[in-house]
C-alpha cells in the first residue's frame, strides 16, 4: 500500500523543539575549547531521542557549508514528508555533492603516482665563486624545501614496487624565488630529444587497446619503441638494474641529470651535475620481494616515508655537485649535453655542498603533494641551462602541464608553490585567482607613484648566460650523440657478480612478458653489444636457441674504466639504522630474549616489529602484553630488513603447519636475509628449509645475552647474507 506523502514532522525525532535543539547545540558549540576531542569520546549514543545522528558534544566545533551556515543536519536529504521526493532547495545536500563531483584533477601523465614532504636544505660551505644563487651563498644558511618522490609509469593508485625510475623533485623556496631540480633516481634517460617523450609514455603506459599492464614495463608496445630507440639501453640497464626497485626513498641516489650552468656575480659559467646522496646509504629489495610487497603493502614506500618522519628519524641526503669547465667537455668522451650519459665520479668527483633533512610530514597531500607543480623553468640568479634537447624540451613542458593539471595559470597562488620570498608582478586576473591585487596599476611601466608597483632591477634580477650561439636552422641530431654502448657496458661492468645476474634475471623476466618473439631477439641483439655474455644469458634464460646478430653501432662500442660508484653494493650502508627486523611471537614468547633484541635494535636506531597469530592479546612469558604490529597474514617478512624467530615451544607444532608462518621463513631465507631464532625454534627452521642450514653463515641464535642479539644485528649491516644466493 502507498504511504501518504505528508509534510508532518516524523513521529521519532526528538521531543524537543526545534529551537530547544538549536539552544542546546549553540550551547556546547561554545563551550568548544578547542581540544581534540579523542576517539574515546565519540559514542555511539543516540543524542537526539531515536535518529543515529552523531551531533555535536563538547570540545567539536559546528559543521558548515562552505559559505559558513551552520549544518543541523548532514545525514539526511531534506524530503517532503518522511519517504517523500527530494528538493531541489536542499543547498546543503547539493553544494555537498556538488563539491564531490568535482574533487579530482587530472593525475599527472607521468609521475602520477607520488609522495611528498617538506624539510630544509643547509649549505655547506659559500660557493660564491661559482654561483650566485642565495641558498649557496652562505655556510650554515637554511632553505625550506618541498620534495615530492614518484614513480613514472602507474598511475596515482599503482602499487609502489613497480619496477621503473623513481622521480626526486625538491622544490627549494629561496630568497631569490623558487628553484625545482626535478631529477630521477637514474643518472641518465632513455631518450636524448624531448621530441620523442609522447612515443617513450605512450609505449610503457597500458596499452591502448587493452587498457593493460598498469604500472610495468613488460609489456610488448615498451620493448618494442625502446629496441627500435637504441639510445635508451644505457637507462634500460639502471631500470633493469637494482635501481628499478629501490628498498625505500630513503635509500635511493637522485639525479639532476641534465648538465647545467652555475653562473657567478661576474657571469661566468660553471658546468654542473647535481646529484642526491642518502645518508643512510643505498639499498634495493630483489625482485621476488618487490612482486610481493606490491600485494601485501602496495604503499610500502610511502608508508616507510611517513612512518619514520613521523617518528623523528628524518631522513637525509648530501646534495653533491660536480664542477667541470669547457675543457673538460671538450676532452670528454661524450657530449655533457647528451641525457643519456653520465661522467663517471671517478673522473670528476662528486663534491658536498649541503644536506637535505626532511622533517615534516605534509597536513594534507591533496592540497601539497598533489598541487605541488615542479617546473623545470623555475631557476633563480645563479643557476642556468644548458642546450641540452631534453632539458629544453622540459621547460616547455612542465608549466605547460601545470594548466592542465591545476586549471589555472594561477596556481603560483598555492601555498606549495608560492614562493616564500617577497615577490611584485602584475600578472593578474584568470581562474581561481585567490589574490587581491590593490589599486590602479596593472601594468609596467606606470606612472601612478604610490601604488606605480614594481620595476625590473638589471643589478639583482635574473640574467641568463650569455652563451654565443650560431648555426643552421636544421632538425638533426648531432653525431656526438651516437653512440649508445659504451656507457652501457660501463655501467654493467661495474656491477659486481650479483648485481649483474639480477639484470639479467631482470631482462628475462620483462622479455617473458613480451609476446612477440621478434621484439626479444631485437633486445638480445642490443645486449649484445652491451656485452656478449650478458646478452646470451638473457637469451637462454627466455629460450633464444639462435642468438641474432648484434645491433648495427654507429661508433665502435669502448671498454672504459669500471666506476665503482655506480655499484649499489660497492657502497652500502655502514649500519642497520633506520632499517627494520620483523620478529615472529606467539603467546609465552620468551621476555628477555625479546628484550635483549629489543634493546640492540634501538640502539643502532633501528625498528623492531612484532609479528603474532592475533594483533592483541599476546603476553611475553613475564605476563606483560605484547603491542603486536602485524598479524601474520598481513605482516609478511617482505616487509622487514631482517627477521627474528622467538617463538615459545608450545606454539611450535601449530607454526609448522601454518602457511604464512611457512612464507614467512622460506622468504626470508630465499631472500637471503639474516634470520635470528631463539633455541627452541630450530626444530621450525629445519622443518621449512633445507637440511644444510648449519653451512648458512645467516643464521644467528638469540638469547637473554645481549652479545649474542648485537652479533645478529651487526651482521644484518650486509642487508643480505649474499653467499645463499649464488
Ligand atoms: Fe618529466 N614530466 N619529462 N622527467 N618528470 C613530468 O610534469 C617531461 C624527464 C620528472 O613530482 C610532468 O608536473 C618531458 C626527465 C619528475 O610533480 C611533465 C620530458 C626527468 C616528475 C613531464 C621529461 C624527469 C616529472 C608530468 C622529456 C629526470 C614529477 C606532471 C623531455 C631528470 C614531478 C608534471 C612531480 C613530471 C614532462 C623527462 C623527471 C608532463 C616532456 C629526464 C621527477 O611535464
Amino acid at each position: 500500500m502507498n504511504k501518504k506523502i505528508t509534510s508532518k514532522p516524523p513521529s521519532n525525532r526528538s521531543k524537543k523543539t526545534a529551537s530547544a535543539r538549536r539552544k542546546s547545540a549553540k550551547k556546547l558549540a561554545r563551550k568548544a575549547s578547542g581540544k581534540e576531542v579523542s576517539y574515546e569520546d565519540v559514542s555511539l549514543e543516540r543524542r537526539d531521542g531515536g535518529d543515529s545522528h552523531q551531533t555535536i558534544s563538547e570540545g567539536m566545533s559546528t559543521l558548515t557549508t562552505q559559505q559558513g551556515v551552520p549544518v543541523a543536519d548532514n545525514q539526511n536529504t531534506l524530503t517532503v514528508g518522511e519517504r517523500g521526493p527530494q528538493l531541489l532547495e536542499d543547498f546543503v545536500m547539493r553544494e555537498k555533492i556538488f563539491h564531490f563531483d568535482h574533487e579530482r584533477i587530472p593525475e599527472r601523465v607521468v609521475h602520477a603516482r607520488g609522495y611528498g614532504a617538506r624539510g630544509y636544505f643547509e649549505t655547506y660551505d659559500s660557493l660564491s665563486d661559482v654561483t650566485q644563487a642565495s641558498l649557496f651563498q652562505q655556510a650554515g644558511s637554511k632553505t625550506d624545501v618541498f620534495v615530492r618522490f614518484s614513480t613514472v609509469a602507474g598511475s596515482a593508485g599503482s602499487a609502489d614496487l613497480a619496477r621503473d625510475a623513481r622521480g626526486f623533485a625538491v622544490k627549494f623556496y629561496s630568497e631569490t624565488g623558487n628553484w625545482d631540480l626535478v631529477g630521477n633516481n637514474i643518472p641518465v634517460f632513455f631518450i636524448q630529444d624531448a621530441m620523442k617523450f609522447p612515443d617513450l609514455v605512450h609505449s610503457v603506459k597500458p596499452e591502448p587497446h587493452t587498457g593493460f599492464p598498469q604500472a610495468q614495463s613488460a609489456h610488448d608496445n615498451f620493448w618494442d619503441f625502446v629496441s627500435l630507440v637504441p639510445e635508451s639501453t644505457h637507462m634500460l640497464m639502471w631500470t633493469m638494474s637494482d635501481r628499478g626497485i629501490p628498498r625505500s626513498f630513503r635509500f635511493m641516489e637522485g639525479f639532476g641529470v641534465h648538465t647545467f650552468r652555475f653562473v657567478n656575480a661576474q657571469g661566468e659559467s660553471t658546468y654542473v651535475k647535481f646529484h642526491w646522496k642518502p645518508k643512510l646509504g643505498l639499498q634495493s629489495v630483489v625482485w621476488n620481494e618487490a612482486l610481493k610487497i606490491n600485494g601485501a603493502d602496495p604503499d610500502f614506500h610511502r608508508r616507510d616515508l611517513y612512518n619514520a618522519i613521523d617518528a623523528g628519524d628524518y631522513p637525509e641526503w648530501e646534495l653533491g655537485v660536480q664542477l667541470f669547465d669547457d675543457a673538460f667537455a671538450d676532452e670528454f668522451e661524450f657530449d655533457i649535453l647528451d641525457p643519456t650519459k653520465l661522467i663517471p665520479e671517478e673522473q670528476i668527483p662528486v663534491r658536498p655542498i649541503g644536506r637535505m633533512v626532511l622533517n615534516r610530514n605534509v597536513d594534507n597531500v591533496f592540497a601539497e603533494t598533489e598541487q605541488v607543480a615542479f617546473c623545470t623553468s623555475n631557476v633563480v640568479p645563479g643557476i642556468d641551462f644548458t642546450n641540452d634537447p631534453l632539458l629544453q624540451g622540459r621547460n616547455f613542458s612542465y608549466l605547460d602541464t601545470q594548466l592542465k593539471r591545476l586549471g589555472s595559470p594561477n596556481f603560483a597562488h598555492l601555498p606549495v608553490n608560492a614562493p616564500r620570498c617577497p615577490f611584485a608582478h602584475f600578472q593578474q586576473d584568470g581562474h581561481m585567482s585567490t589574490v587581491q591585487p590593490k589599486g590602479r596599476a596593472n601594468y609596467e611601466p606606470n606612472s601612478w607613484a604610490e601604488h606605480g608597483g614594481p620595476r625590473e632591477n638589471a643589478q639583482t634580477g635574473y640574467q641568463s648566460f650569455a652563451a654565443s650561439e650560431s648555426g643552421e636552422k636544421r632538425r638533426v641530431r648531432p653525431t656526438s650523440f651516437s653512440d649508445h654502448y659504451s656507457q652501457a657496458r660501463q655501467f654493467y661492468l661495474s656491477q659486481n657478480q650479483i648485481e649483474q645476474a639480477h639484470i639479467a634475471d631482470a631482462f628475462a623476466f620483462e622479455l617473458s612478458k613480451v609476446k612477440t618473439p621478434a621484439i626479444r631477439k631485437r633486445v638480445v641483439s642490443h645486449l649484445l653489444n652491451v656485452d656478449e655474455q650478458l646478452g646470451q644469458s638473457v637469451a637462454s634464460k627466455i629460450g633464444i636457441q639462435s642468438l641474432p646478430k648484434p645491433a648495427p653501432v654507429a661508433n665502435k662500442v669502448m671498454t672504459l674504466d669500471t666506476s665503482p660508484a655506480l655499484s649499489i653494493l660497492a657502497k652500502g650502508p655502514d649500519s642497520f639504522k633506520g632499517r627494520t627486523v620483523g620478529v615472529l611471537v606467539d603467546e609465552g614468547t620468551d621476555a628477555k630474549t625479546l628484550s635483549a633484541l629489543r634493546a640492540v635494535v634501538k640502539k643502532v636506531k633501528s625498528q623492531l616489529k612484532l609479528v603474532a597469530p592475533n594483533v592483541q592479546g599476546i603476553h611475553d612469558s613475564d605476563g606483560k602484553a605484547l603491542l603486536i604490529d602485524e598479524r601474520i597474514e598481513g605482516g609478511p617478512s617482505v616487509l622487514f630488513d631482517a627477521v627474528a624467530l622467538i617463538i615459545p615451544p608450545a606454539s611450535l607444532d601449530k607454526f609448522k603447519v601454518n602457511p604464512a608462518v611457512r612464507d614467512f621463513v622460506t622468504d626470508a631465507y630465499a631472500h637471503a636475509k639474516f634470520i635470528g631464532y631463539s633455541k627452541e625454534t630450530i626444530d621450525l627452521l629445519h622443518h621449512v628449509l633445507p637440511e644444510d642450514l648449519e653451512e648458512d653463515a645467516g643464521f644467528y641464535q638469540l638469547d637473554k645475552k645481549r652479545t649474542n642479539s648485537e652479533r645478529f644485528i651487526e651482521s644484518c649491516t650486509q642487508l643480505r647474507c649474499w653467499q645463499r644466493m649464488k
